[in-house]
């Protein structure tokens, strides 16, 4: 997968190249384009942003740069190309299973308090947002949007990191996880789990599961 990422803090993206990532992208599997939007501003002072029509606070990011940004990135417009912003679609597990599917995808990044609404109707095919709260710039939420959909490409997980059986995948949160040493701090580790018996340990988790999803989030059991 190739992930374009057009922004003014280029700086931020190479935190991308450690861990799991960082090895996806020595494969091969995953690559990613930095366009710093700072660079295709035609004002002579370089500025990418300007007082808001109508008045109000803060200041809004130009059009021109962003146009011209998106279309050095896609020419041929072949990404899909995402606008990071609070007003978007809640990214969930679903939206990340399905924005995994696609080869290329652009995520346009806004500072300030937002971009010119012509940029969103002429050049974005989908305004997507991280969670409700507000950030000082689009990045961070690109940050945990490219994390969440590498996940999702084939060859980037190891096949004991697999994403089938994880909180969410299954519609549940996680069961309690432990390691050595069977007792820690005077606290042991449950029984079930030293004893072997598989399917003994499948029911345990599976009512664990329940537990806390039912006491944490309801809403995911339908109740
Ligand atoms: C657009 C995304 C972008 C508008 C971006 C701020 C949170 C998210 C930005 C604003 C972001 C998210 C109106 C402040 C940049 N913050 N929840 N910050 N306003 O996905």
């Amino acid at each position: 997968m190739k992930i374009k990422i057009l922004t003014l803090f280029p700086e931020i993206y190479p935190a991308l190249h450690s861990g799991v990532l960082g090895k996806a992208m020595d494969k091969g599997l995953l690559e990613t384009e930095i366009y710093n939007i700072r660079d295709y501003t035609t004002d002579k002072h370089k500025r990418c942003d300007d007082y808001p029509y109508g008045g109000g606070a803060g200041m809004v990011m130009t059009p021109q740069p962003l146009h011209d940004s998106i279309m050095a990135a896609d020419p041929d417009h072949t990404a899909l190309r995402i606008y990071l912003s609070p007003k978007g679609e809640t990214l969930s597990q679903k939206v990340v299973e399905k924005l995994a599917k696609y080869d290329s995808l652009l995520l346009l990044n806004g500072s300030y308090e937002g971009i010119d609404q012509r940029i969103i109707d002429a050049d974005i095919d989908y305004e997507l947002s991280v969670g409700d709260y507000v950030l000082t710039v689009g990045d961070f939420a690109s940050l945990i949007v490219i994390d969440s959909v590498a996940r999702y490409v084939p060859g980037v997980l190891g096949s004991s990191e697999s994403t089938g059986e994880e909180s969410f995948s299954q519609g549940l949160l996680e069961y309690p996880q432990y390691s050595r040493p069977a007792e820690f701090m005077g606290m042991k580790v449950p029984e079930v789990l030293l004893n072997g018996n598989h399917a003994e340990i499948h029911a345990w988790r599976r009512e664990k599961s329940l537990e806390i999803t039912r006491l944490r989030r309801p809403d995911l059991l339908g109740s």
